[in-house]
């Protein structure tokens, strides 16, 4: 089974982040491009390039069909999805395999049952997976939708079963809203998804968001590689990522690793994907659905465990085993991920498109940047306005912090817009810094005032960010002994 020839059904920087290590394992590449495309690095990159058609996505990136005739012609065996576009389509992962492909990803029927919240709930219920209170079915009657919100206790949630980001979800907070707020659930559902089934959980309301990451092989060995926190997110749109989190102790993160592995284990997963979770003020965590895919934020997993991914990925398609087990893997270090956008933060974060004029990605010890454009390149308007992924490394989150700091600082970027003050405002925030912080941190903190330095909130919160940073103890370093004398000078192992 294995794979000579890889085509990346994708665009940007993961298109070129799957292709790197697809090189490092011998294997050719194909890149898709739409015509806005054309001259793109990942078109460049690759041995071989198919035009799919005009700039829409629907034109172009989710032409399926096209795709796998495409594969067909040019002698590829397997198609890589990235992540968006088609990677957790189960019709289209069915459709490769039958055409005699490798999907690399999980199999047909782990996405079909994470692709819809009541499967999910559904399909691991014989597990010990804690999840949050609420009802496990669709409900339809308002008068039924009162008396289980009535048990369940006010604030609660409604949330589509077929939605994702966010989209379908009401926050109910008492009974006169619930009928209303049903029907505008249900119909909003309708609409978006063509599957208006909606249920009913308590509402957590100051929850942080931490996702675990897990891989399985068709050998029957799960493991997971510990946590990624994601709390720092805006209209549900990440914004900054890190791992480890600093609220996990080793014992809950056991537990949960244990959760996710078993969430795995309970729909037949293969491959790399990543279970999420909310995790309350009280450390008590639940269960909120599993990403059939990989992740935007995979980087600052590869960066604490020294585990590339994409290898692990394309090494279970091939139906090997996983090259490690859980013993022996361990979190080495810090690492931070910010989203760099071409949008504007000082104007509701719209999206800025235009030309690169300038384009100088940071540089140096620590620092990792995955991004898809070049200097004087256009960045379309087809698509997600991601410009890159700034991932720093640090022997701890203090030294973490301090490189994305520097690295936001030494990033040159002019011609349009960027999140990058966004992303140093975010680290330079005491909340941030002390780690206090959840899921409501940038609707809480943030307005464009604060950000442009006039406002004296903002250098309040800077300062004590600041002073907390020269506080810090660093963590991994022993305090007495001559150890730690020594350990100052150590070789460490090399992750860059
Ligand atoms: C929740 C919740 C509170 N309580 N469920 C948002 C997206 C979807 N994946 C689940 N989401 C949430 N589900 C209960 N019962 C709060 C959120 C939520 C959220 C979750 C993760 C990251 C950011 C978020 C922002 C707002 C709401």
């Amino acid at each position: 089974m294995k794979i000579n020839k890889l085509l990346v059904a994708n665009r940007g920087e993961i298109a070129l982040r799957v292709m790197r290590t697809a090189r490092e394992m011998g294997i050719a590449t194909v890149a898709v491009y739409s015509e806005a495309d054309r001259l793109s690095p990942h078109v460049k990159y690759a041995d071989e390039a198919v035009c799919l058609g005009p700039p829409p996505s629907n034109q172009s990136y989710l032409l399926g069909d096209k795709i796998i005739a495409e594969s067909l012609r040019l002698g590829v065996d397997a198609i890589h999805p990235g992540y968006g576009f088609l990677s957790e389509n189960a019709v289209f992962a069915k459709a490769v395999t039958d055409a005699g492909l490798i999907f690399v990803g999980p199999g047909t029927h782990a996405i079909e049952v994470m692709g819809s919240k009541l499967a999910a709930k559904d399909a691991v219920k014989d597990y010990d997976i804690p999840m949050v209170p609420g009802i496990d079915r669709a409900v339809t009657d308002p008068k039924e939708a009162t008396e289980i919100a009535a048990k369940i206790g006010f604030p609660i949630l409604i949330k589509a079963s077929a939605g994702g980001g966010g989209k379908g979800m009401r926050i109910v907070e008492n009974p006169d809203e619930l009928e209303e707020q049903m029907q505008r659930a249900v119909s909003e559902a309708t609409s978006a998804f063509g599957d208006g089934s909606v249920f009913i959980e308590k509402y957590i309301t100051s929850p942080r968001h931490i996702e675990i990451q897990v891989l399985a092989d068709n050998h029957g060995n799960v493991v997971h590689l510990f946590e990624r926190e994601c709390s720092i997110q805006r209209r549900h749109q990440k914004v900054v990522e890190e791992a480890p989190s600093v609220i996990l102790t080793p014992e809950l993160r056991a537990r949960m690793g244990k959760s996710a592995t078993d969430v795995a284990r309970a729909c037949g997963y293969s491959g790399a994907g990543t279970v999420e979770f909310l995790v309350d003020a009280n450390l008590d965590y639940y269960f909120l659905e599993m990403n059939t895919r990989l992740q935007v934020e995979h980087p600052v997993t590869e960066l604490i465990t020294g585990i590339d991914l994409v290898r692990q990925q394309i090494l279970v398609a091939e139906n090997k085993p996983l090259e490690f087990t859980q013993d022996d893997l361990k979190i080495d270090g810090h690492a931070l991920e910010l989203r760099v956008y071409a949008e504007d933060p000082n104007n509701n974060f719209l999206p800025s498109v235009g030309n690169l004029q300038t384009y100088r990605p940071p540089r140096g010890h620590g620092i990792r940047v995955d991004d898809g454009f070049e200097e004087g390149m256009d960045i379309p308007i087809f698509y997600d306005p991601m410009i890159a992924k700034l991932v720093t490394y640090g022997e701890n989150r203090e030294e973490a912090i301090r490189r994305m700091q520097r690295a936001i600082h030494d990033y040159e970027i002019t011609g349009v817009a960027t999140t990058l003050p966004f992303g140093q405002f975010v680290l330079q925030h005491e909340a941030f810094v002390s780690g206090k912080f959840d899921t409501h941190f940038v609707k809480k903190y943030f307005s464009p005032e604060k950000n442009n330095g006039n406002e004296e909130e903002a250098k309040v919160a800077a300062l004590l960010a600041t002073q907390i940073l020269n506080q810090a103890k660093p963590m991994n370093t022993k305090t007495n002994s001559s150890e730690s004398k020594k350990s100052k000078w150590k070789q460490r192992k090399t992750i860059f």
